[in-house]
C-alpha cells in the first residue's frame, strides 16, 4: 500500500506538470509552407501574426522563406493562419496580400512579390 502511493504520487505530479505546460499544442499538426519576405523584421511580423497562444506555433526561415507552423487542428487551420499573415502584408502561394498592406511595409521588407 505504502509502496504503491510512493509510485502513484510522483507519477501524477509529472503528468500534471506536463498538462499545464503552456506551449503544448493539442491535436497538433505541423506543416511547412512558403511565405514571401526579406529580413529579420519580416520574420518577426510573420511569426507574430501566425502565432496564437496555445493554438499556433510558427517559425519562419529567412534563408529558405519557409514557414513551419504547428497548430491545433480543432481550433484553426492553415488557411486561417495564412490569411492572418496576408493581412500583415505578406504573400504566400495561397493568399496574396493587398497592395495597400504591402506598401505599408518597411522599405527593406518590400520583398519581390510572386506572380499569383
Ligand atoms: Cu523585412
Amino acid at each position: 500500500m505504502r509502496l504503491k502511493l510512493l509510485i502513484i504520487i510522483p507519477l501524477s505530479i509529472s503528468l500534471l506538470s506536463m498538462m499545464s505546460c503552456g506551449t503544448k499544442i493539442e491535436n497538433s499538426k505541423t506543416e511547412t509552407v512558403k511565405v514571401y519576405g526579406n529580413c529579420g523584421m519580416c520574420e518577426k511580423i510573420i511569426e507574430t501574426s501566425a502565432n496564437k497562444k496555445n493554438k499556433v506555433e510558427a517559425n519562419w526561415d529567412q534563408e529558405t522563406k519557409m514557414l513551419t507552423v504547428t497548430y491545433d487542428q480543432k481550433a484553426t487551420n492553415l488557411d486561417e493562419i495564412l490569411k492572418r499573415i496576408a493581412d500583415s502584408g505578406y504573400d504566400s502561394d495561397k493568399f496574396r496580400s493587398t497592395d495597400e498592406k504591402y506598401k505599408q511595409l518597411h522599405g527593406c521588407c518590400q520583398y519581390d512579390r510572386p506572380n499569383i
